[in-house]
């Protein structure tokens, strides 16, 4: 889809998952992408000792090799929205029509360990996102906010889910109020944190924002990644990092019991990593007004669990090879069996055409992972240790001191995040 309008779009998170392949998209519909990044996930892995299955390469590598095979420039900067004045100084100088917020910390185990990971986190994705919104009120206040939130923000009420908004009558009046939110992790806490202030922010400075409530994404597959596989973005498939089918496929790929935490009824709305491009593409082709705070829910299908490993499971099946499910006791505190209707129309109003879950798109996913297969680390297939309850749950192999963040500023907040604890 090209675009009739080619824009400044900037791109935060652009070395992430999604943030890659999202650029590379909106680069290749003829917009001028500014790609930011502080490179802090490449940390976190590091520290960690988690990593991608599928090896990337550098945020300056991929922009080079992308204008060769292209011809179309990705403008790379490294900044972190926590450092206030680099994010204003970026704005200010692009000027961009349009920001796709990706950059955020986005591990629900992550910001579990402990005390430290979960002040960390809600502070990178808080304050990060509030340093964007008064970048765009001084220097680009008409420019549209496309935020990645998270369908996780609803958590999973016994009534259906509507998209953003509820009308709800009381005492007999109504008002059309935010829907209410039970949130399953510190992690997707933040997000409820950023809608709110983003809400905010669009009533008090007229600023206008689309907040895509996204689903679980799986796949490594978009039509820029399958024309040149140097292109490749990030694959996750550790039980702090990797999500549900992701992790599912890799563990299938290598005959191990696919990990379902509890009963597995848990359900959840999941899309493929093409259908989270094209989400944000058809976003930013249709902004909202001025003022205006407008919300999606982002996914095609809902799928519990259960049902996801027994797809996988069928999918082996057809080529004569045996999945076996392990029920391991769930680390988190969730609904295993519950109600779940969440809406989801507004993208598919927009022309956003699905691709569906099948068979041959799980076999894919696990021919892909076979081809790395020498790259799997056993380890990181092995249960989770981060309990919701307990938090980390294996010793450490020495004492672990968590650092206060503080707010002394954002220069002395960018260099405790520096010198923090390592990983988990
Ligand atoms: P990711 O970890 O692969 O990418 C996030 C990127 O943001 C990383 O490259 C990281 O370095 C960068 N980043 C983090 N904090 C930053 C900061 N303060 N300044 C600058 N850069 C920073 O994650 P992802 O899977 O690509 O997810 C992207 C966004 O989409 C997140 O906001 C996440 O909450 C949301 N989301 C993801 C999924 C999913 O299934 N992956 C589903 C729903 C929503
Ligand atoms: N689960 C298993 N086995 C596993 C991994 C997960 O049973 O090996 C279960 C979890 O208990 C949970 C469900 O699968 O019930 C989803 O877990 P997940 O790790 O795939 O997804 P989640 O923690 O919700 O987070 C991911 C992304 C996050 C995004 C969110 C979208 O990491 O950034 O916001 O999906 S949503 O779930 O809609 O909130």
């Amino acid at each position: 889809m090209e675009s009739h309008l080619p824009k400044t779009v900037m791109v935060l998170g652009a070395d992430g998952y999604l943030g890659w392949p999202t650029s590379l998209r909106l680069s290749a519909m003829g917009h001028d992408v500014i790609a930011v990044d502080s490179l802090v996930r490449r940390r976190w892995d590091r520290e960690g000792g988690t990593g991608s299955l599928i090896p990337i390469r550098t945020m300056p590598e991929r922009v080079r090799h992308w204008h060769q095979v292209s011809g179309r420039t990705i403008t790379w900067a490294k900044a972190d929205l926590l450092d206030a004045s680099a994010l204003a100084a970026l704005i200010r100088d692009h000027r961009p029509a349009a920001v796709v917020h990706f950059a955020e910390q986005r591990s629900a185990p992550f910001s579990m360990v402990d005390r430290y990971h979960a002040v960390m986190t809600q502070h990178n994705n808080v304050i990060g996102n509030l340093n964007l919104l008064f970048a765009l009120r001084d220097y680009a206040p008409d420019a549209h906010l496309i935020k990645l939130g998270t369908m996780g923000e609803y958590g999973t009420p016994n009534i259906a889910i509507e998209e953003g908004f509820i009308t709800i009558e009381h005492e007999g009046r109504s008002d059309r109020l935010p829907f209410p939110k039970t949130p399953g992790s510190f992690y997707h806490l933040s997000k409820v944190h950023d809608s709110h202030n983003i809400q905010f922010a669009c009533r008090i400075w007229g600023l206008r924002s689309t907040d895509l409530n996204q689903g679980i994404v799986y796949g490594s597959a978009t039509d820029e990644i399958n024309a040149d596989p140097e292109l490749a973005t990030r694959f996750d498939y550790d039980a702090i990092w990797g999500t549900v089918l992701n992790r599912f496929c890799t563990q299938a790929a290598v005959g191990r019991p696919l990990s379902v935490y509890g009963q597995g009824g848990q359900t959840r709305g999941l899309l493929d990593l093409r259908d989270t491009v094209a989400c944000i593409g058809i976003t930013l082709e249709n902004p909202p007004a001025p003022g205006e705070f407008r919300v999606f829910n982002q996914f095609t299908e809902q799928f519990s669990v259960l049902e996801l490993a027994e797809r996988v499971r069928e999918a082996r099946d057809q080529h004569g090879l045996t999945t076996t499910i392990d029920h391991i006791p769930n680390p988190r505190v969730e609904l295993e069996q519950h109600f779940y209707e969440a809406k989801h129309q507004a993208l598919l109003d927009l022309g956003l055409q699905p691709h569906l879950l099948g068979q041959t798109l799980i076999e894919s996913l696990i021919t892909e992972v076979e081809r790395r297969r020498r790259r799997i680390r056993p380890e990181l297939l092995q249960p989770p240790d981060v309990d919701w309850r307990l938090g980390r749950r294996s010793p450490l192999d020495r004492p672990f001191r968590p650092r206060i963040v503080d707010d002394k500023g954002d220069q002395q907040s960018a260099r405790n995040e520096r010198r923090a604890e390592p990983g988990f």
